[in-house]
């Protein structure tokens, strides 16, 4: 049985993760940033003191081993991700990484049929450079030669950060795992919404993972005199641009998806000029793939109807799109059964609102994942939490979940 030490050493650990921040008010590390490298080194270590060999991927992913029975065998892979979102809460990804390491430290190596392999992977938000996902479809082989153009607020590519953080670009494909190499993914991660709580439920067990786009969306009108342009001659973009924004809330509660706009540029910005132009975003999600394209063909048409009474112009551009996935029935199991071991024996599912590395991962193999309840359900924000009881069920169900995959492997 998990203690509440070996719990609360995973909630000192991310709390150790948490002072690695760009930001001296909140916490924010992104992709090969200078936090990042010194998050992959502390992870090193606790890896390594778990009894793993451990390496940096050709992608900046931190990774860790412990041979199986035999060398050489085909891997089950855990973890999670260690980038953040800007003014983050410290338990998105890390937990989930720091608790594949404590249980990865309570399996003998040399005893499982298979080998285990955990990786921090190093971004999933796609904080720096928009495009999410980078380390796992680095690792899935999935990945785009187009990215390596892609800029950050600094105007530095994808490329120069890989130079700058001592990876060599054309070494990446190093980083590509085979099918035949992994025998399936676990993630465990905080839920981040509140329905386990709400149910009064320590974990859950996830059925499949959101379908997402995102979008970046253009209101252009014309900037113009505060006080002398008369509303009837306005071209109001930001007027228009509002229009829209409430009309994504009210679609996705009518049509049961999550529609979000998290950013919003006004330009030119003076207090009094009309704007001219509004650059904002759209993050869509829903449980299935048909959902959330018919909610976003909708949504273009109420933006182009808007634009049109008011003489704007209404541009969107898609930078991001994945499809939903389904995890897969027998390592869902494993963690359903994991859930069991934990004394709840009717373990709750649940479609993830939320997208996860897996998306990325189970291009090269299957995937499952595990969710605790976070209190209120509170994410991307630093009142983040967990309890240290939650932490312990989460580990125990983890580790019950692997110790149930390598009884059936034999
Ligand atoms: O946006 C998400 O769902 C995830 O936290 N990256
Ligand atoms: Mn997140
Ligand atoms: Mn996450």
């Amino acid at each position: 049985m998990v203690t509440d030490a070996a719990a609360r050493l995973i909630l000192d650990r991310c709390d150790e993760l948490a002072a690695l921040s760009s930001e001296p008010d909140f916490l924010k590390r992104v992709h090969l940033s200078p936090q990042h490298a010194a998050a992959n080194e502390l992870i090193a270590g606790w890896m390594s003191e778990a009894g793993l060999k451990t390496w940096q991927d050709a992608a900046g992913n931190q990774c860790g081993r412990m041979e199986g029975r035999e060398p050489d065998l085909p891997a089950l892979l855990l973890g999670s991700h260690i980038d953040t979102v800007p003014d983050a809460g410290r338990y998105d990804g890390m937990l989930g990484v720091l608790l594949a390491i404590s249980v990865a430290a309570r399996i003998e190596p040399g005893t499982l049929p298979f080998a285990l392999e955990l990786v921090a992977f190093s971004d999933e938000e796609g904080t720096r450079f928009g495009t999410a996902l980078l380390g796992s479809r680095a690792v899935a082989g999935t990945w785009d030669d187009e990215w390596w153009n892609l800029t950050d607020d600094d105007g530095i590519t994808l490329f120069e950060a890989f130079q700058d953080f001592g990876l060599d670009p054309a070494r990446l494909p190093g980083a590509f795992r085979r099918p035949e190499e992994l025998i399936g993914y676990l993630e465990v991660h905080i839920e981040q919404g509140p329905i386990l709580e709400d149910a009064g439920r320590e974990l859950g067990v996830v059925t499949s993972i959101a379908a997402a786009r995102r979008l970046e969306l253009r209101m252009v009108g014309k900037a113009g005199h505060a006080g002398g342009t008369p509303f009837e001659r306005r071209q109001d973009a930001l007027v228009g641009a509002s229009e829209l924004v409430v009309e994504v809330e009210r679609l996705s509660r009518e049509r049961g998806v999550v529609g979000t706009v998290g950013k919003l540029e006004v330009h030119p910005g003076g207090v009094n000029v009309i704007p001219g132009l509004v650059e904002f975003s759209l993050d869509l999600r829903a449980e299935f793939d048909d959902d959330r394209d018919e909610a976003l063909r909708i949504i273009d048409e109420a933006g182009r109807a808007i634009a049109d009474r008011r003489r704007l112009e209404f541009h969107r551009h898609e930078f991001y799109r994945a499809d939903a996935v389904v995890c897969d029935l027998d390592l869902r199991s494993a963690f359903e059964a994991g859930i069991r071991a934990t004394g709840d024996d009717e373990p709750m599912a649940m479609w993830s609102r939320a997208g996860h590395d897996g998306v990325a991962i189970v291009a090269v193999t299957p995937i499952a994942m595990l969710f605790l309840r976070c209190k209120g359900g509170v994410s991307h924000h630093p009142d983040e939490s967990v309890t240290a009881r939650d932490v312990a069920a989460a580990l125990t169900a983890f580790e019950a979940a692997v110790r149930t995959l390598a009884t059936r492997a034999g």
